[in-house]
């Protein structure tokens, strides 16, 4: 029961939201509680949940359970959420959490940095109270120090710890949209629209939720009407966003635009390696930059922590000759942005004439008993990973293929008419694929990316052709 006190917190926020019908956070910062109390009063239909500072309830001359009371009693009963930014070691944050909890703050809202194990130690409190924890995962202050790697980072922890959301800044499109791609059923709230210069159909656009709104409110000539008009924005945009969804899948922009740029989805007539023709081709081996490498190496990584697989295999396998780089470029991903050391290894095509058995064709520390995640650029019929598993199984260490993880899944049929991922599933394996082909195709449509459409409507009915003759029904 414990552990799903954020899941139904997040489910409580949300459903006030909705029957609110709005997603509005008032940052009740004025010093003065004569204006604060005007502006929540005026603004109240408007307001989901109010956000003060540890300071407000002592410059406003009351204890932290008469500002949360009046708040609460100005509002009919809005969310009270203490912006403590609790960045302290776990003991520390623990007792502080607990001390505010009881107070009667139905969230507060802390700094991810310091770790896992000290966000942890709020969650906990917040769980025994039944109440909410947000986490910032970078911020909306001008030449902060959240770089990418850090904000992926954090991402992991708000979900490793479970916490109900994260903060993310509504006037950087780009990082939020970042952590949009990657922050799955985490509430996102943003600060930084209005006084930060933040506009509030472009943070939607990028993934922000719930607004956190101070100085573009309270120093309205008329807080009602801005809260109003704010809020309403705040609901045509989500609307627009969840239209927008419908139609087509989130991939991450910065992935699709390298495959476009480095030309790794190319069009014309070609010969797959099943002997299959096809419009298309898509070949990781024009992958040839340490940026393209990082990227992509990252995006196996994610999809690896996203699905839970890193418990799962103890080694990672690349089979000859793309599988290589993939197998290294993801095994230093997961080390970097996630913490999870894994082993890789690949195989020679040509067997070495000397050496033991294993090393004759099998580059790295294969071990008996290893977990093997097979790791390859694209998958269509599903042959090349079968020879990669006789391979492995030829060298009777007892291994066993417990996952494959592909860049992108054709999906189609393999020779037989089967659904290769299906039939690989029934042995089960878990196959992810970071990206796939109709999704690819959907979202690349008509679209310009570094001045040209790659998928024009020519383009996309070959391919939706050539899906209705080798598709997997899905
Ligand atoms: O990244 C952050 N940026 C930010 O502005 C994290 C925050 N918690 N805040 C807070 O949001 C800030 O302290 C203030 O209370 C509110 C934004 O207010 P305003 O810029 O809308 O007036």
């Amino acid at each position: 029961m414990e552990e799903n006190v954020q899941v139904e917190f997040r489910k409580k926020f949300v459903d006030a939201a909705k029957k609110k019908d709005s997603r509005i956070i008032l940052a009740a910062d004025d010093v003065g509680w004569r204006n604060v109390e005007r502006v929540v009063r005026e603004a109240s239909r408007s307001l989901l949940a109010v956000k003060i500072h540890v300071e407000h309830p002592a410059l406003w001359g009351m204890t932290h359970k008469e500002a949360i009371e009046r708040l609460k009693k100005l509002t009919g009963n809005a969310f009270v959420i203490l912006d403590a930014k609790l960045a302290d070691i776990d003991t520390t944050n623990a007792f502080k959490s607990r001390y505010y909890f009881e107070q009667g703050y139905d969230a507060i809202i802390c700094h991810g940095f310091p770790g896992e194990k000290a966000v942890k130690a709020i969650v906990d409190a917040a769980n025994e109270f039944g109440r909410g924890v947000f986490m910032l995962v970078a911020m909306s202050s001008e030449g902060h120090l959240f770089r990418e790697t850090e904000v992926d980072q954090l991402v992991e922890i708000a979900h490793s710890t479970g916490v109900a959301g994260v903060i993310a800044p509504g006037n950087q499109y780009e990082l939020t949209a970042h952590i949009r791609a990657r922050a799955g059923e985490l509430l996102i709230l943003s600060p930084g629209i209005g006084a930060q210069g933040g506009e509030i159909g472009k943070a939607v656009g990028a993934g922000t939720d719930f607004a956190i709104i101070g100085r573009a409110i309270l120093n309205a000539e008329s807080p009602a009407d801005e809260a109003r008009k704010l809020c309403e924005q705040l609901n045509a945009s989500l609307a627009l966003r969840k239209q927008v969804k419908a139609k087509g899948p989130v991939l991450d922009d910065k992935l699709v635009s390298i495959l476009i740029e480095k030309e790794v989805l190319r069009f014309g007539d070609f010969t797959l390696k099943s002997g299959r023709k096809s419009v298309y081709f898509f070949n990781t081996g024009n992958l040839d930059s340490g940026k393209a490498m990082t990227r992509v190496g990252a995006a196996y990584a994610d999809a690896i922590v996203a699905n839970k697989l890193q418990d799962s295999f103890d080694v990672i396998f690349g089979p000859a000759y793309k599988g290589i780089p993939l197998a290294a470029c993801c095994a230093q991903a997961l080390y970097r942005k996630h913490g999870i050391e894994k082993r890789f290894i690949y195989d020679r095509k040509e067997a070495k004439a000397h050496g033991d058995e294993k090393d004759k064709l099998i580059v790295g520390n294969l071990k008996e008993g290893d977990r093997v995640l097979i790791i390859d650029d694209v998958i269509t019929t599903g042959q090349a990973k079968l020879d990669a598993m006789e391979k492995l199984k030829a060298l009777s260490l007892n291994t066993t293929v417990t996952g494959m993880i592909v860049l992108f899944n054709r999906q189609e049929t393999d020779l037989e008419g089967k659904n290769p991922v299906e039939e690989f599933e029934k042995g089960g394996m878990k196959i992810i694929s970071v990206i796939n082909a109709r999704d690819l195709f959907d979202y690349l449509r008509n679209k310009e990316i570094g001045g040209k459409v790659a998928v024009d409507d020519k383009i996309y009915a070959l391919f939706k052709q050539h899906q209705k003759e080798y598709g997997v029904k899905v």
